[in-house]
């Protein structure tokens, strides 16, 4: 296993990428501090776990999913006795990997009721939850191709459209400002989503919101598919969530100082240009989600 140190390290590189495997890596890296601490009182454990855990928030600080993920294994936990917080807290670790798995597989089989025999795909960026959609819709012996774009500057739709066509899937990739051909002859656009906010946008990788008018334009349907744990409950409060911008080397290396470089990594998209964001609560509008992600997950509001 990846030291805590090797896995923040490669949360910044973007070696792991999207926001569940960030997630879900998170998640790892605290069960390994819990596992390899010399702590001797659950204060001391208390405090060296926090400190990774907002090493590991800092590290992609615009992925609520991850931040949900921490905030779900440090829940209720115990403070008089060591054992019984180490118990405890390897017990909501459990649980969180378990949702993260389960989720999975609930969306791929609401998602791929979306995928007919005959259609295409329109895919942007690399969602491991589209993705699996996608396989499951394979393993039903649906027959369908996907186009998807490569996501410049740093091409995670190479990863998308490797994995595809490994699952046996016939992928034709299009570089992004070819994204209206892509998306003209599509009959749906599946992307993922790194948050949802609590007036129901949507924030994906930068394209998402660009590809969307186009497909309205196409009368494409435009569903999001997404674990309901990337809403941030902190936009409730008013608060704004922020767009990762990234340095400007990604888009151009050695360009020259005086030339700006704009390199915003998501955007958000409205919610009129999304019909619907599939999650494991089921098919609902944006606006609507987020009271049903309020029933199912009250831990999250209470924070
Ligand atoms: C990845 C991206 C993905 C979402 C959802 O951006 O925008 O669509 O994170 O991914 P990056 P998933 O490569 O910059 O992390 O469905 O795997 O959670």
């Amino acid at each position: 296993m990846a030291d805590v140190s090797q896995v923040i390290r490669d949360i910044k590189s973007l070696r792991i990428q999207g926001a569940q495997a960030v997630a879900n890596e998170a998640v790892k890296a605290i069960k390994q501090t819990v596992t390899a601490t010399r702590a001797k009182t659950p204060n001391t454990l208390l405090l060296e776990l926090s400190k990774t855990r907002n090493l590991l928030i800092k590290a992609r600080s615009t992925e609520p999913c991850l931040r949900n993920a921490l905030l779900y294994v440090f829940k209720d936990l115990p403070h008089d006795d060591l054992r019984v917080f180490k118990r405890e807290i390897l017990l909501n670790i459990q649980e969180a990997q378990k949702h993260i798995r389960d989720v999975n597989r609930r969306i791929s089989d609401i998602g791929s009721m979306k995928i007919k025999n005959g259609m295409i795909v329109f895919t942007h960026c690399h969602s491991s939850t589209v993705v699996n959609i996608l396989k499951e819709a394979k393993k039903q012996g649906k027959r369908f191709s996907v186009h998807n774009t490569e996501t410049r500057p740093r091409f995670q739709g190479r990863i998308t459209a490797l994995e595809l066509s490994r699952a046996g899937i016939p992928v034709t990739h299009f570089v992004d400002s070819a994204a209206r051909l892509a998306l003209k002859k599509a009959d749906i656009m599946l992307i993922g989503a790194d948050a949802i906010t609590a007036e129901g946008k949507v924030i994906n990788k930068i394209g998402s919101e660009l590809f969307a008018e186009v497909a309205g334009r196409y009368d494409i349907p435009v569903y999001s598919c997404t674990d309901s744990w990337k809403f941030d409950p902190e936009t409730i409060f008013g608060f704004e969530e922020p767009i990762e911008s990234r340095g400007r080397k990604e888009v151009w290396d050695k360009a020259p100082k005086e030339i700006t470089i704009d390199n915003h990594a998501f955007e958000i998209i409205s919610s009129e240009s999304v019909d619907g964001v599939i999650t494991e609560l089921g098919v609902f509008k944006p606006e609507v989600l987020v009271e049903e992600i309020e029933d199912e997950y009250p831990w999250m509001f209470k924070h």
